[in-house]
Order: C-alpha cells, then structure tokens, then sequence
C-alpha cells in the first residue's frame, strides 16, 4: 500500500508544482461535505488520492474530506482496510504557493458489516494500523507509521522516489515555537488566552515561545514533529467543536506524534481514545511534543492563570 500512496503523492506535487500553468489553481464554485469552498486542486487530489488507494485491492471503502458520503471500492468491499483522507490539506495556500499536504489513516475492516456502513467508521484513532502524511513544500516528504516508530522520505525528482531521508523520527519533549490562529484570541475560553499568555511571557532560563502559522496543519505539524512545539485549534464561536475534522486530520496525526513520542489531545482527553460518532466530525485538537501538549492539557482541565 505504501508505494501506492508514494505514487499518488509525487503526481499530486508534479501537478501542484505545475498548477498555476496548466489552470489548476482557484476555485471551482462548489462546497465540500463540511462546508468549505472546494478548489481545483482539492477535487483533483481527491481524485487521484482515492484512486491511489483503491488500485490497491486492500481497501473496502473510503472517507474523504472532499466525499460526502463513505465510498465503498467496486470490487474490493471484502478488502482488509478502510482508509480515512484529506486528500489536500491546508488549500488557502494552494493559490500563493504555500506548503500542503495530504493525510491518511488506515483502519482494519470490520468483517460482519458492509464496506460501507459507518459503524466501520466509528471507533476510535486508537484502532489504526497506518497512518501518515505527505507534505508538498520545497521538497515533497512522505512520512508515516505502521505502528513501530515514524520513517520520513524525501522525493528525490530526478529518479523519480522517495527515498529514506529521516529514519525513526523523534519530537522533542518540548520545544520554542506555537501554532495557532491567534486571530480568535479574544473569542477564545480564557482557559485558552491564559495558556497563550503563559506561553508568550518569557521566564527564568527559559525564553518566551514564538508564533508561526502557516494556515496548513500538516506543514506545521512536520515542525513540530522535528522540532518540537504545538500546534492547536481550540473552539471558538464560528467552530464549536474547533475546525478539524476527527478521522483524517487529527487521528492519524495523533498516531503519527504519539509514535513519535509526541502528543496530541482534545485538551479534555488522548485524541487517539475519541468514539467517533460522524465521518466528519470536528474536535478540538493540542498536538505536538509531549510536555507542551501536557501543558495544554493541565490549563484546559485546571484554568490554571
Ligand atoms: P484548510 O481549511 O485550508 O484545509 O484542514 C483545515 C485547515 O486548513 C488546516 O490545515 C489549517 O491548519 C487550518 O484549517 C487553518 O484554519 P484557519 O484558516 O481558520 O486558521
């Protein structure tokens, strides 16, 4: 299954590359299943991702960011696999030649349902058995886990391969850097404005954290994961449950950090013990190294200020 995913990722950062001269950027005039303007480049990643992923034959269905409704694989509904995606994550930086990415859990198939049905879906992060992430930036990477550590590999253009280029990846137990949209700040629980605050105002031996915020939460999540740090997207009044959605973004991120010996949290419990009870439900998400997300934690849970 990898170098299927491996092959949707490098013609998705071939054409990502290209977008802007083959009319590839912008937007097409329709909404997602959750609401959020669809873009080219998001159908088009769709696409080719689903594909990628179904041309396997290990996988019974699927759920996307861009399908309303869970896909069943022709042909495949006794596959093994289910898999969870955003095939384009972070597209407000399609258009201005940001870093995106796309992400990816797989769950073992549920033998007494049907492909389709959504309790295949409702369980919790903890049940997957892959998961990862391809980043398209300067370089494109693809990281993942099958549940035995995190492995980075870097797509070398010229042969035309990712090639092994972070071997066992480990976050730092805490780091310097936080990202968030702060824009909410005053809309935020003060539970959440304490922690910022906190975190900004510089201690004994210890310097103030700064802020950066690339709009796509895997570009930020891939610092993290090197660098150390948090990356979180709390409630706020335009999104009550936060904006990111449980299955394909903060799932298997969460099975990437902790694997890494990060984190990641809801702030209330472990990202990875959450039931799902919707393909595409949203919750609030901390995620990054293991002492910054604690801290998260220990002000959402005490309103520490
Ligand atoms: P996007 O909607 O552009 O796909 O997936 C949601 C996401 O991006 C994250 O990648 C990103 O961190 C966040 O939303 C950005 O949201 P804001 O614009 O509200 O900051």
């Amino acid at each position: 299954m990898p170098n299927q995913v491996a092959f949707g990722g490098k013609i998705l950062a071939r054409e990502i590359s290209r977008a802007a001269l083959i009319g590839k950027l912008g937007l097409v005039g329709e909404r997602n299943a959750t609401g959020d303007a669809q873009k080219k480049l998001d159908i088009f990643g769709n696409e080719i991702m689903v594909s990628a992923f179904a041309d396997t034959g290990f996988v019974a269905s699927i759920v996307s960011e861009e399908l309303g409704e869970i896909e069943a694989v022709p042909g495949a509904e006794n596959a093994d696999y289910l898999v969870c995606m955003d095939p384009l994550d972070g597209s407000s930086n399609t258009d201005i030649n940001g870093s995106i990415g796309t992400i990816f859990g797989i769950l073992p198939r549920r033998k007494n349902l049907p492909a389709a049905d959504p309790q295949q879906y409702y369980r919790t992060g903890a049940e997957q058995v892959v998961a990862g992430y391809i980043m398209y930036s300067t370089s494109t990477v693809l990281v993942y886990s099958i549940g035995h550590g995190v492995y980075g590999f870097t797509l070398d253009r010229d042969l035309g391969e990712f090639l092994l280029s972070h071997e066992n990846i480990r976050c730092p137990r805490h780091g310097k850097i936080y990202s968030a949209n702060v824009s909410h700040y005053d809309e935020w629980d003060t539970r959440i404005r304490y922690f910022v605050d906190d975190l900004t105002r510089p201690k004994a031996g210890k310097g103030a954290y700064s802020l950066r915020y690339t709009g796509a939460l895997v570009a930020d999540f891939h610092r993290c994961l090197l660098e150390g740090g948090l990356y979180f997207y709390p409630p706020d009044p335009g999104h009550k449950n936060g904006k990111l959605r449980l299955l394909y973004e903060c799932s298997p991120l969460g099975f990437i950090a902790e694997q890494a010996g990060g984190a990641a949290s809801s702030g209330e419990m472990r990202i990875l013990d959450i039931q799902a009870d919707a393909i595409h439900q949203r919750v609030p998400l901390a995620i990054g190294s293991v002492e910054d997300v604690a801290l998260y934690d220990s002000f959402v849970r005490e309103g520490r200020a």
